[in-house]
């Protein structure tokens, strides 16, 4: 996804700048950009493809201004060329940098033509560089300006505004999209994320939600949402806490379980507004490709083949499209009917899934379209996909994953949003689910929170051999995740069943000795699984029960812990994280290599 960089300083910034285009290169983007101050001018240089290009473009032009703004984009309006690069300018004044997408750009830009404004790109950003154009124009200061354009905008966005009047200046500010300050002596920065500053400063500033913030080489001043000047804490990164590091964690397990929240954020950050959906976020073609679909067909393995389970529940629900689903090692290698108009759906955490990427390369030519949920960019699924959807989770190091599933979650919850707002899901409905989404970071929190009391739930298991997992609806592929989970890492026998399967056979299993695992969330199916939970305990089944506040009682052979209350459609993502605690609390005590557990890789690049 696109990254900005943008630097004032005592010193030429452009080396600078290309530097932390280098270092944001791993978020995935397509063309690259730069604008800095040349004498009185601003210079621009743009770049189809690599930051390479650009820099060999900067090699011949040598750039050696003081201050300036650099982008790299990943499309969501207009195709990956030169021209649609950012920055943007409205004539030779002021240069603009823009990560995520303007919902209201059609309404703007047939305004700003009608006032004579012309368009050089086919991108929603050009629409905020004519607007503080047209204020400053009006006799507003720029400050004013960009302050009068934002309140315009609706949608996601972080941005950077250089203006040729304010030569040591720029104006940036965030709403749904991530920004940082970076503070140097004489010096001070902004950046996407402060990755791309490392090489310059270690103290950073983390905007909050619709703050404005006005960079000078020796000023940084900070106006909140509601205008008022605020006074934000300068953090020390802490180079320690590196994506290959550990930190205070004694396993990248628990480290990546506890880190779930934040990531989750980022999954959603420039993808929603505060009510809508922003499905530009799937790529510039995505919605004529939704347009057109009438069948999704998903892919996957493993765990990603779990949240592809649950994904079909909730296409079928909300969208009402019909939608199949396989593992990739019997999919590839078998005759399939494509119905009209699929849409081709990969799930893959490292998108080097030998067999997902097969399955793709076998079919890509008889669907309408592929699409990728995948947490690595510039693999090969995200190249050779017509359409991806990042899941921003960084780098997974653990072998069992834990936080690449809930986001693959997150981003298969918004895509079927994106289909289902074509087949009948109401703008009120949209805005429930996208409200909801808002509030998940702190619910997966809550459920994080939950990881002492699971602690000691975990010595029940330790002596076991088999276990049985056990849900309903979208919550049995959860249930499904939660027995893969205690399998790979503590090496102990685990099965999932839809609750309603039981009496169809493993109930002859169940005595003490083989402890049952239920997730049971408050919705319809309660009742149902209730019953199902009382067929185990008179077999004298020993019941571990993740059930809403006060749904379920403990009772004689049945432990209760209790979950936050949770919007519905959100229950699959966090009922998720009691049953990663559990396997991981279970694998400790069994003392396996909970990162590494025997037989098993991360990325699995072979059939
Ligand atoms: N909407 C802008 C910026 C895209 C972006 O943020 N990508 O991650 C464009 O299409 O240029």
């Amino acid at each position: 996804m696109c990254g900005i960089v943008g630097a004032v300083a005592q010193r030429a910034v452009s080396g600078i700048l290309l530097e932390g285009l280098r270092r944001l290169e791993y978020r995935g983007y397509d063309s690259a950009g730069l604008a800095v101050f040349e004498g009185e001018q601003i210079h621009r240089l743009r770049r189809a493809g690599k930051v390479e290009n650009l820099t060999h473009a900067e090699q011949e032009t040598p750039l050696k201004g003081h201050s300036g703004i650099a982008h790299t984009r990943w499309a969501t309006h207009g195709k990956p060329t030169e021209n649609n690069a950012h920055p943007h300018m409205s004539g030779d004044d002021l240069a603009i940098v823009h990560n995520g997408i303007i919902e209201n750009f059609e309404p703007l830009k047939h305004q700003l033509q009608q006032d004579g404004f012309v368009f050089t790109s086919d991108t929603d950003t050009e629409v905020i560089a004519h607007l503080v154009a047209r204020a400053v124009n009006q006799g507003k200061n720029l400050q004013e300006a960009f302050l009068e354009t934002v309140s315009q905008l609706e949608g996601a966005f972080a941005l950077g505004v250089l203006h040729k009047d304010y030569p040591d200046q720029i104006l940036a500010s965030r709403k749904g999209s991530p920004l940082v300050v970076g503070i140097g002596i004489g010096e001070n920065f902004i950046a996407s994320d402060q990755m791309a500053l490392l090489q310059v400063t270690d103290r950073f500033i983390y905007l909050e939600e619709g703050d404005f913030v006005q960079v000078t080489p020796d000023e940084v001043m900070i106006w909140d949402a509601n205008l008022e000047i605020v006074d934000r804490p300068v953090k020390k990164f802490e180079h320690s806490l590196s994506a290959a590091d550990k930190g205070e964690f004694r396993h990248f397990m628990m480290k990546e379980i506890y880190e779930q929240p934040e990531v989750v954020k980022a999954t959603l950050q420039g993808r929603i507004s505060d009510k809508h959906l922003l499905e530009q976020a799937f790529g510039s073609e995505a919605a004529s490709v939704f347009d057109q679909t009438q069948h999704v067909q998903i892919i996957a393995c493993g765990t990603s083949f779990h949240a592809g389970l649950v994904a079909k529940y909730w296409l079928e629900d909300l969208a009402g499209i019909p939608c199949s689903i396989e593992v990739a090692s019997e999919y590839r290698y078998r005759k399939h009917v494509i119905p009209a108009n699929t849409l081709f759906v990969t799930i893959s955490q490292s998108g080097e899934t030998a067999d997902t990427l097969a399955a793709l390369r076998a079919v890509k030519d008889k669907v309408l379209a592929s699409l990728t949920v995948c947490n690595v960019p510039g693999s090969s699924l995200v190249r050779e996909s017509d359409l991806c959807l990042m899941t921003n989770a960084g780098p997974e190091i653990g072998v069992a994953s834990t936080k690449a599933f809930t986001t693959q979650l997150v981003a298969l919850l918004m895509l079927t949003v994106a289909l289902a707002r074509r087949h009948g899901l109401t703008e009120q409905q949209e805005t429930d689910i996208v409200e909801a989404l808002h509030k998940l970071p702190g619910l997966l929190l809550a459920a994080v929170k939950l990881d002492k009391e699971i602690e000691i739930l975990s010595q029940d298991f330790a002596e076991k051999n088999h276990s049985l997992f056990l849900g309903r609806g979208p919550l049995y592929p959860v249930a499904m995740e939660g027995a893969l989970k205690l399998k790979e890492i503590s090496y102990i026998h685990a099965e999932a069943y839809a609750a309603g399967e039981l009496k169809h056979g493993p109930l002859a299993l169940v005595d003490k000795e083989m402890p049952v695992v239920a997730v049971a969330p408050n919705n319809a199916l309660l009742d149902k699984l209730k019953a199902n939970l009382q067929e185990v305990k008179a077999r004298g089944g020993e019941l571990f029960v993740f059930a809403g506040a006060d749904h379920v009682k403990p009772e004689d052979g049945l432990k209760v812990e209790q979950m936050p209350d949770v919007p519905e459609i959100l229950e699959p993502i966090v009922y998720t994280i009691p049953l990663q605690l559990l396997s991981y609390h279970v694998a400790v005590l069994k003392g396996t290599d909970v990162d590494q557990p025997r037989n098993l890789a991360k990325s699995v690049t072979v059939e």
